[in-house]
């Protein structure tokens, strides 16, 4: 009788760690999670270099959809708070590491006064004129885009897939050269 449960035992024992083998074997092989290429900006935390005195409204920076009714300063948009100085930057930092493909960019339209304004695919005096998007890759900023004299409001930048939890989008002067605005950044990746 001992020696019966002595051997059930045993094979407990075994048939647990077979299955836990093959459970491991089968976790080992899987390819690595990878989450549904999406718009992640609204899953970020947003800081910047500065901030104009009721300028930053991280929600609507961030939205998946720039709101309807939107109106520049109040609805949303991020302006920098040292006017006629660069660089200014804003930053999007994410809880794990992301693998990023693409960026886009709303300014804001040349308006009357720029206060109803929303970015448009046109020009704009009020768009990011020198401008580069980097990632924190190894402890240090790695560059991936570059944009030298842009007229437009709304900017797109496709580039090989970059894998960071921060990136960064960094101002270095405006057509006015006056200030740094942005109305809302959309970032497509997944989980790296
Ligand atoms: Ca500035």
């Amino acid at each position: 009788m001992k020696i019966t449960n002595t051997l059930i035992g045993v094979a407990i024992v075994l048939m647990l760690a077979i299955g836990a083998g093959l459970w491991m074997t089968r976790r080992k092989d899987e390819p690595i999670t990878a989450g549904v290429l999406r718009n992640i900006a609204p899953e970020a935390t947003l800081t910047t270099s500065s901030t104009h005195p009721g300028f930053l409204k991280s929600n609507a920076i961030l939205d998946a959809a720039i709101p309807t009714g939107y109106t520049w300063g109040i609805t949303g948009g991020w302006n920098d708070g040292t006017q006629g100085v660069f660089p200014d930057w804003i930053e999007l930092t994410w809880p794990v590491s992301m693998a990023i493909s693409n960026v886009t960019i709303t300014s804001v339209a040349s308006g009357a006064d720029g206060s109803s304004s929303l970015g448009t695919s046109g020009e704009s005096l009020y768009c990011l004129r020198d401008f580069s998007i980097m990632g924190w890759v190894n402890g240090g900023w790695q560059t991936v885009v570059n944009v030298a004299g842009n007229t437009k409001g709304v900017t797109t930048h496709a580039f090989n897939v970059l894998v960071t939890s921060k990136l960064r989008v960094t101002v270095t002067d405006s057509p006015l050269h006056d200030w740094s605005r942005i109305a809302q950044i959309q970032v497509t990746g997944r989980e790296a």
